[in-house]
């Protein structure tokens, strides 16, 4: 049993739900919160989530955030005459009125509304249905385009700061905690190679060239909900790392996870490539759903977001593994291993195919 199961009945006792809970079912396919569905007696649904204490130091500041981003938003979707209770997340309070439970063991719980008749992809089997997460993603960015980013704490320090995500490599590669370094030396060495790319957004943001902006900084396909009918990306989720950033990660970060056929962990690096025609079709709905607002210079950097969001969680999976898989949630031993060699294939066809994710880029900003 996870420490989360252990714990639950604690946290079901914190929240009122209305009604007496009559099922609780382990759900999604995140790597790092524990996801509950809680159904009442009377049909009501909840999503009730244990938050990752490695991974959030603070579950305070995560929920702040939280709570001032969905508030805003809800606002803006209702002045756009859209439904605030399909299309944003809504906390619910526990019975003392706060945010978030801690139990006895410390852990940090918080309970959403459901939002029922949704899919939420692990990938896309078409390109529409990839486009309509681009939507939705770069509708995200431009809702939030007046948000206070100076009142948003940064969740997890240096989130995307590929620079320190190397060092942290190199770190966990000289200490070798687990004698693990010997199994992949070709994947550190294929990193070390790349460390001058490591720089290429953060010398942007630090010469003026590319601006921050709020940003969800977890852009995976998983992230949003589909609405079944329509098959349109309605609300997006998992909302624990909105800081500041650049437009270019939330594009390269769903282009990473989504535009290719296999899961995260495929251990067939043959089956690993990039779909230029999802790439594609990504890239015109993301521009299309910011309604056009990104500058010459985060469009020209676009293909850059994806190369380095890719490079970099390459990186960070090959660091747990070294570290002992502390940090993302595994199922089976190797699994950070293979998912750091599928993150690295992707980069190289990244490279091979550079000049057409140029060209790709140019024609959808025309
Ligand atoms: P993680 O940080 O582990 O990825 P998420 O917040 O993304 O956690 O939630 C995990 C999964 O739970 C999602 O991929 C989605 O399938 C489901 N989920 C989360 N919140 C809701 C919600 N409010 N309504 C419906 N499904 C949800
Ligand atoms: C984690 O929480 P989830 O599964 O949506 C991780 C992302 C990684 C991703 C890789 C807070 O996302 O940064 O890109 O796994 N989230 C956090 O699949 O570290
Ligand atoms: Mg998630």
């Amino acid at each position: 049993m996870t420490i989360a199961e252990q714990t639950l009945h604690e946290a079901l006792d914190a929240f009122d739900f209305g009604a007496a809970v009559a099922e609780v079912v382990r759900a999604g396919q995140g790597h790092i919160n524990d996801t509950f569905r809680i159904r009442t007696v009377d049909g009501r649904l909840f999503t009730l989530q244990r938050i990752n204490p490695v991974a959030f130091k603070r579950p305070d500041h995560v929920m702040e955030n939280i709570l001032g981003v969905t508030e805003y938003l809800r606002e803006k979707i209702r002045r756009a005459g859209g439904d605030p209770a399909r299309e944003s997340l809504q906390v619910v309070r526990d019975r003392n009125g706060n945010a978030f439970f801690t139990g006895s063991a410390g852990d940090a719980w918080r309970v959403f509304r459901f939002i029922s008749d949704v899919d939420c992809l692990q990938s896309a089997s078409t390109a529409e249905q990839f486009a309509a997460s681009g939507r939705a993603f770069g509708r995200f960015q431009s809702l939030l385009d007046g948000y206070p980013a100076d009142t948003l704490h940064e969740t997890i320090p240096r989130f995307h700061d590929t620079e320190d995500r190397l060092a942290k490599l190199k770190t966990a590669v000289a200490e070798d905690r687990l004698g693990r370094a010997r199994d992949c030396g070709e994947e550190i060495a294929f990193a070390l190679r790349r460390e001058p790319d490591c720089s290429k957004a953060l010398d942007a943001m630090r010469a003026g060239i590319l601006p921050l902006r709020v940003t969800h900084n977890d852009t995976k396909l998983n992230n949003v909900l589909l609405d079944k009918k329509t098959g349109e990306g309605i609300c997006i989720i998992d909302l624990d790392t909105v800081m500041p950033g650049l437009s270019i990660y939330d594009f390269g970060d769903s282009i990473r996870f989504g535009a290719n056929h296999c899961a995260e962990d495929e251990t067939d690096l043959s089956k690993v490539s990039l779909d230029l025609d999802l790439f594609a079709a990504y890239t015109a709905a993301f521009l299309e759903g910011s309604g056009h607002t990104l500058t010459e210079k985060e469009v020209e950097y676009l293909p850059w977001g994806a190369k380095l969001m890719t490079l970099e969680c390459g990186i960070r999976f090959l660091t747990d593994y070294l570290e002992g898989d502390v940090y993302f949630r595994t199922s089976r031993p190797g699994q950070n291993l293979d998912r750091a060699r599928t993150q690295f294939k992707l980069v190289s066809d990244m490279e091979a195919h550079w000049d057409e994710l140029s060209a790709i880029v140019n024609n959808a900003a025309k």
